[in-house]
């Protein structure tokens, strides 16, 4: 049996809105989740965060789950609200003692606490003072507030992620509305993702100047699919790897590099914001590892300046500046997102990253799949996720016998929570979560996957 490196990290991963509920409590102010919750038509059947998971009563449980798996770590969110209720100035003691709970209980528990600092809930004050991510004093409110978790949490977290995947934020926030703020324009993504960029460097350099003592590692996760060209022509390889740089080389490429990808900026001429020389210092070398989160594969071709649909499934971009068009093989199997099972484009992109990057050291920070999951008699058969974590799992062990340092891998998610603008429809959890109960049950998947860890191997 093929086995996994000794010291890889097997992990579940959360966000706090997903989960946590208790949105108005305990001090904690409100985020533009909380109120973009509340707009008619945007989330399906007019669903919010408010309850969620109840995870913020319901942790200590959460963890005896995680305990009973296996997990050597688990990947959560803090809710930048909860500990600074307007973004700036005040702390919530409150919210600070919450996590300080967890952190102590995941500790206790033998679980290694991986914190993201900004999984997209951003204090309201902030949107509506400051004009959130399109105005550069965010940068400084973010590496504030960075601050605050390092000095308070920072002696017992050692894996810290800065933002989880900016290109969300930018493409569905503020590019096509369909994520909070709801905002959409073609110029606006480049701006955000740029503000986005800088802070999370400010952030870095925080932790670096001041809390090296800490001994900890700090990192920012991407979202990215694989683009497999559709032909074997010129134009649909290259289109292919258009596609890739406008979703992951717009972010990896001034943390690896120092700037943004040439082909954006040929394209996008003044709608791309420059950093300046200083700026390019900070950011360049700015994480410790690759966080990677990663869904699915599609088919890219070159679009030839045709018309065409803005996106497939959202996740496109925005394709008119790419001249890209996208499309799924009919023989793949998708989940409930409609996203393609396609294991071996998880291992393609890994070899993408590794060749593009010089072999840096690579978390998946998120892997996992959407199922219309039924409780049947006390059990989930949820059959076709263990095959989807078996598939993605092994095409790992292939990247990694094939020299990519992949170090650890955190399915998404922990349980069933609050997906965005799907609600709890789309059930990705490990554990089946009944939302009127909120009994927690763990799914066939999660027994495979706690068989897997005790193994070492997918196999
Ligand atoms: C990620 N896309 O979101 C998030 O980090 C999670 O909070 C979320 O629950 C999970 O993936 C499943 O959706 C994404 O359009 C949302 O490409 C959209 C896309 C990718 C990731």
């Amino acid at each position: 049996m093929r086995k996994f490196p000794e010291d890889f990290i097997w992990g579940t991963a959360t966000s706090s809105y997903q989960i946590e509920g208790a949105a108005d409590i305990d001090g904690k102010g409100p985020s533009i989740w909380d109120s973009f919750c509340t707009i008619p038509g945007r989330i399906a059947q007019g669903e919010t965060g408010n309850i969620a998971c109840d995870h913020y009563h319901k942790f200590k449980e959460d963890i005896q789950l995680m305990k009973d798996m296996g997990v050597k770590a688990y990947r959560f969110s803090i809710a930048w609200a909860r500990v600074m209720p307007t973004g700036k100035g005040e702390v919530n003691e409150k919210g600070i003692q919450f996590y300080s709970d967890l952190i102590d209980e995941l500790l206790k528990a033998g679980i290694e606490p991986w914190v993201t600092l900004y999984h997209w809930d951003l204090p309201l004050a902030l949107q509506l003072e400051e004009d959130g991510w399109l105005n550069k004093n965010m940068t400084d409110y973010f590496a504030d507030y960075a601050n605050l978790c390092f000095d308070r949490f920072g002696d017992r977290v050692k894996n810290w992620i800065t933002l989880n995947e900016p290109w969300v934020v930018s493409i569905l926030g503020y590019g096509q509305g369909v994520f909070a703020p709801g905002r959409s324009s073609n110029s606006e993504p480049y701006l955000a993702a740029h503000n986005l960029l800088i802070a999370h460097a400010k952030a870095v350099a925080v932790y670096r100047e001041n809390y090296g003592h800490q001994e900890g590692q700090i990192g920012i996760s991407n979202n990215c699919d694989w683009r497999e060209p559709l032909t074997n022509s010129e134009e649909d390889k290259q289109a292919a790897e258009r596609a890739l740089e406008f979703f992951l080389a717009w972010f990896a490429d001034p943390v690896y590099k120092g700037d943004y990808p040439e082909v954006m900026k040929e394209r996008l001429k003044e709608r791309l914001p420059e950093f300046t020389e200083e700026e390019k210092k900070m950011i360049k070398g700015s994480s410790d590892f690759f966080g990677l989160n990663h869904y699915t594969t599609m088919y890219a071709a070159n679009s030839n300046g045709e018309q065409q649909e803005i996106s497939v499934n959202g996740n496109g971009g925005i394709s008119e500046d790419q001249d890209v068009s996208l499309s799924l093989d009919k023989s793949w199997n998708v989940t409930l997102m409609d996203w393609a099972v396609v294991p071996w484009g998880c291992k393609k992109l890994l070899k993408w990253i590794s060749n593009r990057y010089d072999q840096p050291n690579i978390y998946i920070t998120e892997n996992g799949c959407a199922y219309p999951d039924k409780l049947v008699d006390g059990k989930v058969n949820d059959q076709e996720r263990v095959d989807f974590y078996q598939g993605y799992l092994k095409a790992c062990q292939e990247a990694i016998d094939e020299g990519v340092q992949l170090k650890g891998y955190f399915a998404w998610s922990f349980m069933d929570n609050f997906e965005w603008a799907s609600g709890y429809e789309k059930r990705f959890g490990l554990h089946y979560v009944d939302f009127e109960t909120l009994e927690r049950v763990p799914k066939k998947s999660a027994h495979w996957f706690k068989e897997a860890i005790e193994k070492n191997s997918a196999e």
